[in-house]
Formats: structure tokens, sequence, C-alpha cells
């Protein structure tokens, strides 16, 4: 079962739990799938339909999000986002595909189309993180247009904040639809994108869950994808995602596994906390999961032609 080295005793984790590999269940048809975030069925629709017409997940994945990106009534994504406490908006994505490939961008300024930028990171330059800077000349070298991101309705938010100053993230009110999709394809690929301005007012620079690989997103086609929303600090102390799609791995559906990483994220907390954290999932038969520390964390899922709003997942 194990072998001993220098007194430890190693657990070969192939050995360990040989009946629960590669145990996800088999597809039952070839339809494709795609669930994001919170309620966004425009971006839904648009990433179900592309894969109808053959697209494959990334390019759906990529394109749904889009749709949030460019929405300027969506105050968590892309344009009309809200920003930092000195009035900036800053955004962050990330993106995974069935390779395994990922790539990801964070406190990047005046690009809307972020998660198609961090698509450029993973195919286009040998790393995985680009920041700030940095990541906005890359998007100009690769054609992306300037834009500024503050609308006037953020703006005003934003003065309005001001006046008090107080940083206090509420549950489910200012800091939610980041959308993090999931996509799989007729083919049975997985990919996933996760993309954000983060929480309202944060400090200068910070960097939440969405562009963290294994955090905001987890993709592996061998098992499933997770992705999460909510306070992404609480989600990269536990690695929500990775987490996920592991417990799938050892056979946990993903409905088991979203309850197990809520759960790791409050067996650190002494009650239940005043922040929300939602997770949704997927594995490779096409079965999904979703779970929030609180209500009101609602998610979107593509069937046949027609996006399916469901208010509020199951929760602790
Ligand atoms: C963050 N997880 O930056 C993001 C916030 C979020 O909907 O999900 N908002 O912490």
């Amino acid at each position: 079962m194990g072998m001993a080295i220098s007194g430890f005793l190693v657990v070969n984790s192939l050995q360990a739990h040989p009946q629960n590999r590669n145990i996800a269940p088999k597809r039952l048809n070839d339809n494709p799938f795609s669930i994001g975030t919170w309620n966004c069925p425009d971006a839904i629709l648009t990433s179900g339909q592309l894969m109808e017409k053959g697209f494959p997940a990334l390019e759906a994945v990529v394109k749904g999000v889009a749709v949030e990106e460019a929405n300027e009534e969506n105050t968590t994504v892309g344009i009309g986002a809200s920003p930092d406490r000195s009035g900036c908006v800053t955004l962050d994505a990330c993106v995974m595909n069935s390779k395994g490939d990922c790539g990801a961008v964070m406190a990047v300024e005046n690009i809307v189309h972020v998660s198609r930028l961090a698509q450029h990171v993973m195919e286009d330059t040998p790393h995985v993180y680009l920041v700030g800077r940095g990541a906005e000349e890359f998007a100009y070298s690769k054609g992306f247009p300037k834009t500024p991101l503050l609308s006037p309705a953020a703006e005003k938010r934003w003065k309005a904040w001001l006046k008090k100053s107080e940083f206090r993230p509420e549950i489910n009110i200012e800091n939610h639809d980041t959308i993090g999709m999931l996509c799989l394809d007729a083919q049975g690929n997985l990919s996933g994108s996760c993309t954000t301005s983060g929480l309202a007012y944060k400090m200068k620079g910070r960097v939440g869950d969405s562009p963290i690989i294994g955090s905001g997103l987890f993709v592996d086609n061998q098992v499933g994808a997770a992705t999460a929303t909510g306070l992404g600090e609480a989600v990269i102390k536990t690695v929500g995602s990775f987490l996920i799609v592991e417990l799938m791995r050892n056979g946990y559906s993903p409905q088991n596994a979203c309850e197990e990483a809520i759960q790791r994220i409050l067996s650190t907390q002494e009650k239940k906390p005043d922040f929300q954290v939602g997770f949704i999932a997927i594995n490779i038969a096409g079965e999904i999961g979703a779970y929030s520390i609180h209500q009101g964390f609602s998610y979107t899922y593509y069937q046949e032609g027609k996006a399916i709003n469901v208010p509020s997942a199951s929760v602790y």
C-alpha cells in the first residue's frame, strides 16, 4: 500500500483509492452544455449556441463571458464595473482549456475583454500570468483598443461610497455578478473562464481569486471543472476550484464536491461567516453541482436552446 522512506510511510495516492480512479460516469449524450455563475442568460445562450454550431468549448466560453464584459449594467465585470477605492477600474480574468493550458491577467486597466486577453497570454506567450501595465501593453500589441472602463454610473456609486469610505463587502449586494463559466462541447472537451473587477472599492492592487488558476477556476478534461464567486480571499485560502476537481477525481459528485469545498471554508470560521462564497462545478458526464454559504447565489445553465436560471443554489 505504501513505502517507507526514512521512517515515514509514503502512501501512493494511486494505490490508496484505486476503486475511486476515473469513475466519472459516461456522458449520456453529446449535447453541448454550459453553466455560469449568477444571472447571465445572454452569456450562457451565446456559449451554448456557439457550441451547437460546432465551436469548441474554449471559443464558446471566451465569447460567452465577453457578453458580460461588454454589459455596462454588470457592475462587477468589464466596462461599467465598480472601481477600487482610488476610483480606478482594474480587471482580472483567466481561461483554462481542455489540455490543461491556462492564462490569466490581473489588475488590468483600459481593456474590456480581459478573458480574451488571458487566452492570448495562454496561447501567445511562454507565461501564465501577466499583471498590470505589462498585461495592458501586451493587449495593445495584440490590437485591443484602449477603453476607459469607469462608467458615469460607477463613478457616481464610488463617489457616494467615498463619503463613508467603509469597506464591508456585503453578501450578494455589491460583490456579485462575477462571471465564472464552464463549457462542455460536443466532443466532450471542457474549458472555463472567470472574469471580474473583483471586490468593489478594494485596495489598489488587490487581486482576488478569479484569475488565480485553481482558486477561481480549474479545468481537468479527465474529470471536470469548477469555478467560484464571492469573497476571493476565502476561496484562495482553500484553493477552492482545484479542491472541487480533486474531490470529483476521487469519486465525489459535482454537488458533493461543491458542498465539501464550502465546508472546508467554514471549518476555518468560528461561526457562520457574514461573507458569501458560491461554487459551480461540472463533471465530464455533464452532471452539475452548485453550493454557497448564504442564500441568493444564483447560477444559469444552457439546456436545449434555453438559458435556465436557478435563483438560489442550495446553501450550507
Ligand atoms: C473577488 N471573487 O475578486 C471575486 C468577487 C466576486 O462577484 O466574485 N464578485 O474576490
